[in-house]
This record gives C-alpha cells, structure tokens and sequence, in this order.
C-alpha cells in the first residue's frame, strides 16, 4: 500500500504515523497514543540527545504525578490558564479524597512547594533541574499523534531558580542556545519568537517560542521558554538569604520540549516514500541489500558479510530476506533508513558497493576497502546538512513578507506572513481578524529568512520590529 502524497498533509502524516509504526493510533482514549517499538527507539535517539544537552548542566529529577488542588490553584494566573485542561482524581477506590489531586499538566506547582524547602540561601542558587516524565491536558482542540495529546508522553521540563531578574534572564538566553543545538541536530528550521502578552504561558514574566513551519503552511511551537520573574516566588515563598543577611525572593525560569519534536521531525524531512530521518536518530542506519542472481550468491554474500562486518560499530542491518529489491528498497524507505548499499554480482566482481542516500535518489559507486567510519560519519553530517537546507527552502516557499493588512489578509491560509509591527496590542490584535495568530517577535531573525530588521510598523506606520503571524496547530 503506498502513502498519499505530502501534499495531502493531513492524510499523508496520519497514515505515516501508522505504516512507518511510530505511533498506533487505534487506542480507544481520545488523544492517547500507542508508542509502537520502531517509533519508541526513534523517541529513545532524539531524546538521548536532549539528555546529553541537559545533563551538561541540571540535574535529572522526579516529581509526582499528583498535585494537590491546594497547591495547583495557589499562582492565580497558573490555575486561570490550566483550569481548562486539569484532570481530577477525586476518589481512591470508593472514597472521595479529602483534597482533589490533579494529574500534572506541568509540574511548577509540584514542584515549587519543594523548592522553597530546597533554597535556604545564596549558595543554593542557582537551582537547576529537569524532568521527562508524562503531563496530562484535556485539550479540547483538535487531538492530533505527536502533536496535541492529552497525555503528553515524552514532556521534557526543566525549572531554575536564580538570584534575581538578570541571572535568569541570563539563564532564559542559555536555554534558548540549548534548545537551538537540539533542533539544528535534528535539522529542523525554526524561529525564535516573543510570544504576545496574551499568549504567554500562564504565570510567566514573559514566553519566548520555538516555532517551526509543517508542510501546510501552519506553524507547530516545537518548544518554549519562560522567565517566571518572582511571580511564583511569591507565591510558593522561594526565599534566600543573601550575604548582607537578607532575605529576597529569588527569579524562576522554565523551559518545556514535548514530542513535538518528533511530529516536526517526521513532517519536515520525511517525501511520499516515507520518513527522512538524520542519521544519528534513525533505529537502523544503514542497510545493506544484496542483489542475488542464480550461481553468484556466494561471492555477493561474502561481499555484503564483508561490509556489513566493517560497519559493525553502526545501526546495520543486511537484508538477505526472500523479496526482490524493490520490496526491500520500499520498505527501508518508509522506515526513513539513511544509507543503503547494494552489492549485485558485478559490484562483488569489481570490490564496490551501490550506495544511496534516502533524501537523495542518486546511486554512486564506492569501493568497500574505502568505506569506514569516517567517511560514514562524514555522509552523516553532510546529509544533516542538505536535509535542514531543503528544508529551509521548503520553509521558504510558506512564508510571505507582507506590506499591508490587505496583503496579510489574502496570504493568511496559505502559510506564514512576516511584516514589521509595533508593540501596541491593538495593532497586533486588529490582524488576528483576519485568521490566524500572531505568533510574536523574532527575537533574532534567521539567515535563512534574510529581512531587515528595523521597519514601520504594517498597521500603523510606526517604527516597528518583524513579526510572524500564522494559522498555528
Ligand atoms: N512548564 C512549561 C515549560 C510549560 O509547560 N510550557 S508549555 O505549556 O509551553 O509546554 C511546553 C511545550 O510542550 C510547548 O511549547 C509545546 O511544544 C508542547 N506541548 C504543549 N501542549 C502539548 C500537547 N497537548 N501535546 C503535545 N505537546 C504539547
């Protein structure tokens, strides 16, 4: 069965998620997902590089699941953004709890009655650590695999706490450096965005956004990051002694990736064949497939043994299965394998393998004596390469810089429109009407997009800064 065109966006990622078996959508919850093993092990790869980037500077925590109602609804602001989409457990078996527990929708208010127990005193501070763990929200947009779930699987949160305003504003500007390594890893094109003061995350001093473009034109927030200020300093009595004896309330940042990331992965790289995936995510790597004719089989197998032999220390697999060489090479396609090799009798003859990278479709020669770890590894980053600049073109063709309203109104449906706007709210809000959400202000505007940065504003001609608007996910 083949896929249905990229084009069809919507239907062609639905039966991706499926066939490439990243994710089993028949489980009978609305918004609940089945991670199958293939996608689990893409999960696994993508995350051990946020790990990695982590680790370099939190540590690794657990909280709870349950949060007590008392503590959820203490940050007004908070629990005016959540109440929505908190799930209450309100009975153990058959008895009504004395106090409701939510499930976390995200975990400051499980964890910030700790932290005020954790900061004594500046030599606390700062305070960093992370989490990846499942958060709960009853959405009620569209649910989609990977994108909008109702359980969140693979929430990676990280909280820190910090002496005042500018360390953490310092700390939000590291993260955000952070977030940038995972996704150009990952060859995703994003832009960095303020959020406008309506869209920040509830409780926050002000968001910035990771959002990227998925092939329809609408844009996916892929991460964000959030200076909390003292607001829920305030709240949860986070307090330290300084060393002139007094006592201050310290500032806060939180950071949250979910598996958005992989929803961005699969739709950005992957073609009508199937998944595109980098090769340091991708569950097999290589493949190799050789071509059998009746009498040659031995020489082509000592020859896919040999090689297969010296990529041992990859994700390698040799397909000597039953099925002819296009079933083989549609497979591996659809399960996004990065290289393949194909050894037929003439190559075993000659000492060369066929190789063929998956976002390209050319085959070249290469002599097995050449093939090692470098020159793979070498593939690899190249290949990461082409892929986030095919992507960025791709990207490119869904965004508009628009002079006008009007121009807005008529390029809004079709992608992103990128003008120049002031900060007053009611300029911002009047080009809401025309569809779509103002995603903010580039905090820095990417090479790839290529516009000045000073301008006048589209609504009211006064100076202004660049600015995205889109239909959003
Ligand atoms: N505590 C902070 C970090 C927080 O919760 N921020 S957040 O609400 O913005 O969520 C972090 C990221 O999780 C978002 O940027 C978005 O990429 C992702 N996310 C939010 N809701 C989601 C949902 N229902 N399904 C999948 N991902 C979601």
């Amino acid at each position: 069965m083949s896929l249905p065109s990229k084009e069809n966006f919507s239907e062609w990622y639905h039966e991706v998620i499926q066939t490439a078996e990243i994710m089993d959508v028949r489980y009978p919850v609305k918004g609940l997902y089945v991670w199958f093993p293939f996608g689990f092990k893409i999960r696994q790869f993508v995350y051990s590089k946020l790990r990695e980037i982590m680790d370099r500077e939190h540590d690794e925590v657990y909280f709870p699941a349950l949060i007590p109602e008392t503590e959820l609804g203490k940050e007004g602001e908070h629990i005016k953004g959540f109440e929505d989409e908190v799930y209450w457990i309100t009975h153990g078996g058959l008895t009504p709890l004395d106090v409701k527990l939510a499930l976390r929708p995200t975990s400051e208010t499980a964890m910030y009655p700790m932290f005020k127990l954790w900061v004594r005193n500046h030599a606390d501070l700062p305070l960093k650590v992370y989490q990846i763990v499942n958060t709960f929200r009853y959405e009620t947009k569209h649910t989609r695999p990977l994108i909008r779930l109702r359980e969140i699987t693979s929430f990676k949160e990280a909280h820190t706490v910090h002496k005042n305003f500018e360390e953490a504003e310092e700390h939000v500007k590291k993260a955000i450096g952070f977030y940038k390594e995972f996704y150009d890893f990952l060859a995703i094109p994003y832009m960095v965005i303020r959020r406008p003061e309506w869209d920040k995350f509830p409780g926050a001093a002000y968001t910035i956004a990771f959002d990227t473009v998925m092939p329809d034109g609408r844009t996916l927030q892929i991460g964000t990051v959030h200076h909390l200020a003292d607001n829920f300093a305030k709240t949860f009595e986070i307090k330290y002694e300084a060393p002139n004896g007094e006592h201050y309330y310290a500032h806060q940042t939180c950071y949250g990736i979910s598996e958005r990331c992989i929803a961005a992965l699969i739709s950005i790289h992957g073609d009508d064949q199937g998944l595109v995936l980098p090769f340091e995510v991708a569950p097999i790597q290589i493949v190799v497939i050789p071509i059998l004719y009746k009498g040659k089989e031995e020489a082509v197998m000592d020859a896919c043994k040999k090689l297969v032999d010296k990529l041992a220390s990859f994700r390698v697999i040799l397909d000597d299965g039953e099925e002819r060489p296009g079933a083989k090479y549609y497979k591996w396609e659809l399960k996004g394998v990065p290289i393949r090799f194909e050894i037929g009798p003439r190559d075993a003859e000659k000492g060369v393998a066929v190789a063929s990278f998956r976002d390209e479709k050319k085959k070249f020669e290469v002599s097995i004596d050449e093939i090692n770890d470098d020159l793979i590894w070498q593939w690899a980053q190249i290949m990461r390469e082409r892929l986030f600049t095919s992507a960025a073109n791709r990207i490119l063709e869904k965004i508009k810089i628009v002079k006008s309203p009007d121009e807005l109104k008529e390029w809004v449906g079709k992608g992103v429109a990128i003008f120049h706007l002031c900060n007053n709210e009611d300029c911002g809000l009047s080009l809401e009407e025309h569809g779509g959400s103002l995603l903010g202000w580039f905090e820095e505007v990417p090479e790839w997009i290529n516009l000045d940065v000073e301008g006048e504003c589209i609504v009211c001609g006064s100076k202004g800064k660049v600015a995205a608007l889109a239909r959003t996910y």
